[in-house]
């Protein structure tokens, strides 16, 4: 670990490191350096991102990008290039990787404490729409193509229910019921979508609120980071996927599922800073739009950790064998808590759009 730390231009010697935060998708270690000064290094996951250098070249846009319309250097991400000047580094033997600045003060969140914090992860995700929308789109790759095109995550759902690789099928019955019962739904975004009725902006993606930053001390919000996902996509699924996860009762992978509920102040929360943040820059029509989107990344994800739990565990980081059913099952208990206070959803936003 020390010696690949040692190819990235540090601030002195790197002398110690630990695993660091709780991403299910790459490797991230903080290291320490002889100067005090501190770092990120990330073990990118190359089964996921199948082509980590057009990755990269996507995170130096944006990082550069958002450097400029940041008010202090704690509030975009820095990569540290290489000592040969690219931003990662390819070692044959021990993988891709890649180096930010270690947010000085920093902490991130696996869960929310009170609504405040909730709504500062609100701010920093409303703000990164904002600051990236004139960021030109076109040049970005799509790291991941149809990542939230949910309609091929039902694809990929029943190959796996036809393979059935592990002999999980049974065990998972239940779950194949809920989802299949759910598909129509699925395709909602993706109408719209070839209809020409929605915008694409340049989203994050990935809104879980331990992908922001924030300052220790005062708990305001600092940055969001993992870029991984970064590229054209739609603000409703930004909202989405921070609901789905921060505006549970519970954790994404709480075996019991009593302790699992939508709570509505903290949606509210969220539903006022991201409006309040994204500013001018999205529509009425998109902000109506957000309820399907936090159900639709609810139901998404469900079918993906349970199109993995199928599959035998390849893709989502888990710890013990049943994880990702575990998952799945949080996942659809949010989305039917949510289809029945799917009115209150409505109002919330509506009110939020308001103000
Ligand atoms: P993953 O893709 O595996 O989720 P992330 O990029 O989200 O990886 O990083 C994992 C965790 O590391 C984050 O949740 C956050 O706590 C922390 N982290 C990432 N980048 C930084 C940074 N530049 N400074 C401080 N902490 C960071
Ligand atoms: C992954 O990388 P991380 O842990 O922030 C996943 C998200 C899922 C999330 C579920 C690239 O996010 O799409 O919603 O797990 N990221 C990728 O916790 O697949
Ligand atoms: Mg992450």
């Amino acid at each position: 670990m020390l010696e690949i730390a040692g190819k990235f231009c540090f601030a002195g010697k790197p002398v110690r490191y630990e695993e660091y935060g709780n991403g299910l998708i790459n490797k991230t270690f903080r290291i320490v350096c002889d100067s005090g000064v501190e770092y990120i290094l990330q073990k990118v996951n190359t089964s996921t991102f199948k082509d980590p250098v057009s990755l990269m070249k996507n995170i130096e846009l944006v990082t550069s990008y958002l450097k400029q319309r940041v008010r202090s250097s704690r509030e975009a991400l820095s990569l540290v290039p290489a000592a040969d000047g690219k931003n990662y580094v390819d070692d044959e033997k021990r993988g891709f990787w890649r180096a930010y600045d270690f947010v000085p003060g920093s902490i991130s969140l696996d869960s929310v404490s009170c609504a405040g914090d909730f709504y500062q992860g609100a701010l920093a995700f409303g703000r990164f729409i904002d600051m990236l929308a004139d960021f030109p789109a076109g040049n970005l790759v799509e790291t991941i193509p149809g990542f939230h095109d949910t309609v091929s995550r039902y694809r990929a759902f029943k190959e796996a229910v036809a393979q059935d690789a592990c002999g999980r099928v049974k065990k998972a019955q239940r779950e194949i019921d809920f989802a299949l019962s759910q598909e129509s739904f699925a395709s909602v975004f993706m109408d719209l979508l070839e209809k020409g009725a929605l915008p694409l902006r340049v989203t994050h993606n990935d809104t879980k609120l331990n992908n922001v930053l924030f300052d220790k001390e005062t708990r305001t919000a600092l940055c969001v980071v993992d870029l991984d996902t970064v590229m054209p996509g739609l603000v409703m699924n930004d909202f989405g996927d921070a609901i789905r996860f921060g505006a549970s009762t519970a954790a994404e992978d709480e075996p019991d599922l009593s302790r699992v509920q939508l709570d509505l102040e903290l949606y509210a929360a969220f539903a006022q800073g991201f409006i309040e943040a994204c500013g001018n820059n999205i529509t009425k029509e998109e902000i109506e739009l957000f309820p399907t989107g936090a159900k639709m990344m609810t139901l998404e994800c469900g079918v993906r950790f349970l199109t993995d739990y199928l599959s035998g565990d390849t893709y989502f980081r888990t710890s013990y064998p049943e994880h990702n059913l575990v998952r799945c099952r949080t996942q659809f208990k949010l989305v039917s808590d949510m289809d029945k206070k799917s009115s209150q959803m409505n109002q919330i936003v509506a009110r939020a759009a308001r103000r």
